[in-house]
């Protein structure tokens, strides 16, 4: 007899977290999703994937940071798989918040993984590592054993939470999987991270609501993969035979500088660039407006230059691999942001 297989996952108010609840919905799976509880509690992101009322999902209050509130959690629920996707996941604030993050993205993991020893060791365990935890790279391209070096505070804290993973596999038995992503982007991405902030705001220009997009590092390097995708990629981890811990990326680079040239041109504005350091800017060829500029407010203290991962385990184990270019992904993030500015709306 078959059963229905039931799923928790953390943060699924986040991009991640509601494609993923939206993946698992459609193959079967009772999910429930946890939210924090703010004063007014956005589910944008799950409205927009129209799952917001489907009958075998689940939402419910937790705070990742309260260990008693996981084990009551996990106690209710009866799961199979969590996904534990749910952290203060912006890189520049957790230099102005370290110990906040440490709770949340480090130790909030930590209290999944003890709830999970504590009621039931058989729950497979997903954690949604990060690239920023090879940080100052230390090989090209980076790969499951590639040595780490994080760069912030957010990217010391995941390497905690991986470590922790990885150490509840090896002491106790836990079915606990660690997936390192590199940055992937959709429309559902924050409009703080710099892919949605870059086609939110060419949008915004096309349509003549804002004269001109401010950045910082234009020189980072950054290997960019559609979210959707990726989330495939953590189910069919959790499937696998054995735990274990996987790289998931597209093995391409572009730098910032090249993502923006890119949303320009899906909207019919070529960009010229011109100056160095922080007086570059990027100019209208057509017209020589200035379109983009420099500002040092969004330099980080620390900065990672340059991410490719190498995706080969995944796809001989797994069979992912990352289908969308960066030129799609780029002008579907921009279509959907044209349509939302149009509509007066944007989240
Ligand atoms: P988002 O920032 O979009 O989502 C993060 C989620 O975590 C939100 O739902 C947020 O809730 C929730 N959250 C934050 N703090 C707490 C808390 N104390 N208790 C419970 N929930 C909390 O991230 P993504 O969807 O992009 O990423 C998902 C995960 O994958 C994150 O852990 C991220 O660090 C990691 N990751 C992401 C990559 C990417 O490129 N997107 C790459 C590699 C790893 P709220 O809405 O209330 O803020
Ligand atoms: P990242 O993503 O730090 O890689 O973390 P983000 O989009 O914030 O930055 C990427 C690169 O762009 C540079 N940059 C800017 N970044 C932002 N946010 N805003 C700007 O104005 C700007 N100008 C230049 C940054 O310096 C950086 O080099 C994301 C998050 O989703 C993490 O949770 C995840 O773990 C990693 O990706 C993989």
């Amino acid at each position: 007899m078959q059963t229905t297989k039931r799923a928790l996952v953390t943060g699924i108010s986040g991009q991640d977290g509601a494609y993923l609840a939206q993946l698992l919905l459609e193959k079967g799976y009772e999910v429930t999703g946890t939210f924090r509880r703010t004063s007014s509690v956005n589910f944008w992101r799950i409205e927009e994937l129209g799952i917001q009322d489907h009958p075998n999902l689940k939402l419910v209050e937790h705070d990742l940071t309260d260990l008693s509130s996981s084990i009551r959690l996990l106690q209710n629920g009866r799961f199979s798989e969590i996904y534990n996707l749910a952290a203060q996941s912006f890189v520049g604030v957790s230099f102005e918040q370290p110990i906040t993050t440490a709770e949340i993205t480090g130790l909030g993991a930590v209290n999944l993984l003890e709830a999970i020893r504590i009621v039931d060791p058989k729950i497979r365990f997903y954690q949604a590592s990060t690239s920023e935890m090879f940080g100052k790279v230390q090989a090209i391209p980076q790969k499951e054993d590639t040595p780490f070096y994080p760069r912030s505070p957010y990217g010391v804290a995941k390497l905690y939470a991986h470590w922790m993973t990885v150490n509840y596999r090896e002491s106790y038995g836990i079915f606990g999987c660690s997936g390192i992503l590199f940055n992937h982007e959709s429309p559902l991405r924050g409009r703080e991270f710099v892919t949605r902030k870059i086609t939110d705001s060419v949008a915004k220009i096309k349509l003549g609501k804002l004269d001109v997009l401010e950045l910082g590092n234009l020189d980072a390097k950054r290997d960019w993969g559609f979210a959707k995708e990726y989330v495939e990629g953590m189910w069919r981890i959790l499937q696998a035979d054995q735990p274990d811990t996987y790289v998931l990326a597209t093995n391409r680079t572009e730098t910032v500088r090249d993502f923006v040239t890119m949303a320009f041109k899906a909207v019919d504005i070529a960009i010229e660039w011109r100056g160095e350091g922080e007086g570059e800017t990027g100019h209208d060829a057509q017209t020589g407006k200035v379109l983009v500029r420099i500002s040092p407010k969004f330099y980080r203290p620390a900065e990672v230059d340059l991410l490719i991962g190498d995706p080969a385990k995944a796809k001989a184990v797994l069979g992912w691999e990352a289908q969308t270019t960066l030129e799609g992904l780029c002008q579907m993030m921009v279509e959907a942001d044209l349509r939302r500015n149009t509509a007066g709306f944007s989240f």
